[in-house]
């Protein structure tokens, strides 16, 4: 038994994640995770919210509330929507839990006693009105190139020129519109990622087998020259882990906090306390997947992101955990993620572009959409959701492939036998013939997914519902039954096994009918089909079963059109 630990990226908490963001880590980490677990793998499988940094606060100012507040009604919001999707994570922490400000602190720490980390003085503007400093983006004023009043003090927007805060006419505050506004020194931590250079080139040039989209970033900002520079660590904000080395204070970074990319993948850590504190389970439980001097050198550690996170999980976060010095798990495979487009443009959550989680949810169940976006998962570039592909690919895979074979075999098994699985006849050349195919194509969706090809393990779960498809339409049993009874028993007890065998080789995929499939066959067997012909005869004849409700509905046309339309622009 391998023990797997999977991490997702953590979705930030300002926002209901759309179907993009999800197709793009968390939903291939669960399908993941789910296949492991049902392979008897023991698997660790942590997500979280992402809470700190000045998109955070400015969320909740705009709310209207205190940001911690704001910060604990979002994670209610993510983590019923992670519910609802079915993510069975083991843990879905926050980046702001005790657990994570003590490890980010201890991090710290460890990496200043280990010399690598430096104080630097800067200058920045401070808003006097705000009682702030003013990251770059948040400063707007003139453009003094093209005369654009709304040009932010990192680059105008109209012609493009980048600039410094101090470039702009007539800056002010893009909070409170103040003008009350000057520079003043500042200092900052700075991590001397530049030293850990040959550390990490060797590193991930021993990944051999990692996707060539993780490694292409990953070589690129190593060799970029600035890719590796030295990194600011700390923030001149209010929300945030405050500065603490260990567990003693900073002299001088006073009123700062950790900039938020450098505690989020330490919460990845932090989530497995959380995990084990919340069941009141002792540090050994959860160190024994991060820690290699205590169990955690056999574990293989996953991480699922989307591409534009990779430098940060390739780069960053090894520097911390190298720099620490002590005998934390770096991660093994990165299984990184191009963009899903959304109807001819892209996704966007400042426009309301696109569907997000709450919306899928609230259309239709997240069977159809689990399905859908695994099945054309980004991986070898970009994909693109449109509401007509929806509707035909969920239309014939779920309805007319899978949910057909389900309802046709057991509405004719239960008129001809009722609700009992059929005894008599024998199997012949076709059930032989079915059994090879099956098993070829059970050991090819092993292996995708263990590769965690998420595209090709689809097409070969949907090739392998095709298989008990075209079986029946090709053995008939309902014309047999006529002239030979036995043999169309013989067929109906072999295909009522396969709707067992189906919930679960799709589980991992559609984890709610695979549920439905199983009741209705009336066992709790989801033993993996190791052989195929064995698993087969897991429900013998006698076995009593009951028909389900329809799997799947078919989209209809109106409601493809209704919600093309209401998703197109602005999000209501
Ligand atoms: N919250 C960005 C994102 O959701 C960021 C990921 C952090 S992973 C440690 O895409
Ligand atoms: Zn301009």
């Amino acid at each position: 038994m391998a023990r797997i630990l999977i991490t997702s990226a953590i979705p930030y908490i300002n926002g209901i994640k759309h179907l993009g963001n999800l197709v793009g880590s968390q939903l291939p980490a669960d399908l993941y995770a789910r296949y492991n677990r049902a392979r008897g793998n023991e698997v660790l499988f942590l997500c979280a919210t992402d809470e700190h940094g000045t998109p955070a606060e400015l969320a909740a100012a705009k709310a209207g509330k205190p940001v911690a507040d704001y910060c604990a009604e979002m994670w209610q919001v993510q983590k019923d929507l992670s519910d609802g999707f079915r993510l069975s994570f083991d843990m879905f922490g926050r980046s702001s839990s005790p657990q994570n400000h003590a490890l980010t602190q201890h991090f710290a720490g460890r990496l200043a006693d280990a010399g690598l980390i430096e104080e630097v003085s800067e200058k920045q503007v401070f808003s006097n009105a705000d009682g702030r400093f003013l990251p770059d983006r948040y400063i707007e004023g003139t453009c003094p190139n093209c005369g654009y009043e709304r040009a932010r003090g990192d680059q105008c927007e109209n012609c493009t020129k980048q600039l410094d805060p101090t470039d702009l006419i007539d800056a002010r505050s893009a909070i409170s519109g103040s003008t009350d506004l000057e520079v003043r020194d500042t200092k900052h931590l700075y991590l001397k990622q530049s030293q850990l250079r040959s550390k990490l080139s060797d590193w991930i040039a021993s990944k051999h087998d990692w996707p060539i989209l993780t490694t292409s970033i990953a070589k690129k900002w190593l060799n970029d020259g600035d890719g590796l520079q030295d990194r600011g660590i700390t923030r001149d904000l209010d929300w945030g882990i405050p500065v603490k080395r260990g567990d003693e204070d900073w002299p001088g970074m006073e009123g700062k906090v950790f900039y938020v990319w450098f505690d989020a993948p330490i919460e990845y850590i932090a989530s497995a306390k959380e995990w084990t504190d919340a069941a009141g389970r002792p540090d050994a439980d959860w160190q024994r997947w991060w820690r290699t001097d205590i169990g955690a050198d056999d574990v293989r550690y996953v991480q699922f992101m989307g591409k534009d996170n990779v430098p940060f999980h390739t780069l960053s976060f090894p520097a911390t955990i190298m720099g620490s010095g002590e005998p934390w798990k770096l991660v093994d495979y990165i299984k990184s993620f191009n963009y899903l487009n959304y109807d001819g443009g892209q996704f966007s959550t400042s426009q309301g572009r696109g569907v997000f989680m709450d919306q899928a949810l609230e259309i239709l169940p997240s069977d159809y959409w689990r399905w859908w976006l695994l099945s054309h998962a980004p991986e070898s570039s970009d994909s693109e959701f449109t509401w007509e592909a929806f509707q035909q690919d969920v239309n014939k895979d779920l309805a007319d492939v899978l949910g057909n074979f389900v309802s046709r075999i057991t509405k004719f098994s239960r008129a001809k036998w009722g609700e009992v699985v059929p005894e008599g006849g024998e199997f012949g050349p076709e059930e032989a013939a079915l059994i090879d195919d099956l098993t070829a194509r059970v050991r090819a969706y092993e292996s995708h997914m263990e590769a965690m090809e998420v595209r090709k393990s689809a097409a070969e779960l949907r090739a392998i519902w095709v298989l008990g498809n075209e079986y029946l339409q090709s053995v008939a049993p309902w014309t047999v039954f006529k002239t030979n009874p036995h043999r169309a028993a013989a067929i109906a007890r072999l295909s009522l096994n396969l709707v067992r065998l189906y919930a679960v080789l799709s589980a991992p995929f559609v984890p709610d009918a695979a549920v439905t499939m199983l009741d209705a066959m009336n066992t709790k067997d989801d033993s993996w089909p190791d052989d195929v012909k064995t698993a087969l005869s897991a429900l013998p004849a006698g076995h009593a079963f009951t028909v389900p409700d329809v799997l799947f509905v078919k989209i209809q046309d109106e409601d493809r059109d209704i919600w093309a339309d209401r998703f197109s622009g602005e999000r209501s």
